[in-house]
């Protein structure tokens, strides 16, 4: 990790991404709870939002409709990503490359690891060029540290969640992005193994705003660095009150109960 890399993306240090990766990952289903996000345009009017610190897009969505928020929304490029559709062993094709990215206005880039996979050697290299890159270009670089494939599906114990966030460090990220592993302990112990590099909570499917706000705080006390989120935003009916409450956690060292009253 380079200090400040990820300036861009940060604010004391911590961060707020809104994560729109979710039409390739997972497919429109994720849009059906409020179908006016499946049009790119509304959740980067959520992105507009003060708490906010990135939104992450994968490249059509940033060449199509970033261009309107340049001045308000700081991009970050999901660089690789697959659908729900392949069903072998754990794989992200990359889509984009950092050039691209930067012309398109990328201050930091996001890259998918599935550690554990048959494919993680090919993915870790394929990180290292990406990373390289970014460094190049005075991009932040985060990773979404995702242990899966074989006998490891979708694992969150806390060593594996802790491995995570190490390889996240090992590898060059500025920021590893890790599923909750369940208790601010955990979190605590994954925090410490990546060693001064950033930690930021992914947000997970929707749950309802006090056990939601909890867990987040949960995680700021265990010492990450804040939320890199989709589903647990843009699947409710007002994002943006959401993001009050979050930004109040995250930034302003709020209680729970304090977040949910604001
Ligand atoms: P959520 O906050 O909705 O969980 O999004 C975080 C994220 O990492 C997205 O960027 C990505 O689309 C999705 O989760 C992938 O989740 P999974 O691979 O576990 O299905």
């Amino acid at each position: 990790m380079i200090p400040g890399a990820d300036s861009a993306i940060t604010r004391n240090e911590k961060s707020l991404i809104v994560a729109y990766d979710h039409g390739l990952e997972h497919g429109p289903v994720d849009f059906e709870p409020n179908p006016a996000t499946a049009d790119p345009d509304r959740v980067f009017e959520i992105g507009t939002h003060d708490a906010v610190t990135a939104v992450a897009v994968q490249k059509g969505i940033a060449e199509g409709y970033y261009p309107s928020y340049e001045d308000d929304v700081t991009l970050l490029a999901k660089l690789n990503g697959t659908s729900n559709l392949w069903m072998g062993e754990p794989n992200s094709a990359v889509n984009w490359t950092v050039e691209n990215a930067v012309e398109v206005g990328a201050e930091a880039i996001g890259f998918t690891v599935y550690g554990g996979s048959n494919h993680e050697i090919e993915m870790v290299e394929e990180f290292r060029d990406a990373q390289e890159a970014a460094r190049d270009h005075g991009l932040g670089v985060v990773m979404w540290s995702y242990p899966r494939g074989q006998g490891l599906k979708n694992a969150t114990t806390p060593s594996t969640i802790a491995y995570s966030t190490r390889l996240g460090l090992e590898l060059g990220a500025d920021i590893t992005k890790v599923k909750y592993p369940g208790s601010p302990a955990a979190m605590s112990h994954a925090v410490t193994q990546a060693a001064g590099s950033k930690v930021v909570m992914s947000g997970g499917s929707k749950t309802d705003d006090q056990d939601f706000l909890t867990t987040v705080r949960n995680a700021m006390d265990a010492g990450a660095n804040g939320l890199a989120v989709g589903r647990n935003v843009f699947q409710r009916d007002n994002p943006e009150q959401i993001l009050d409450g979050l930004e109040a956690v995250i930034f302003e060292d709020a209680s729970v109960t304090e977040a949910l009253d604001v």
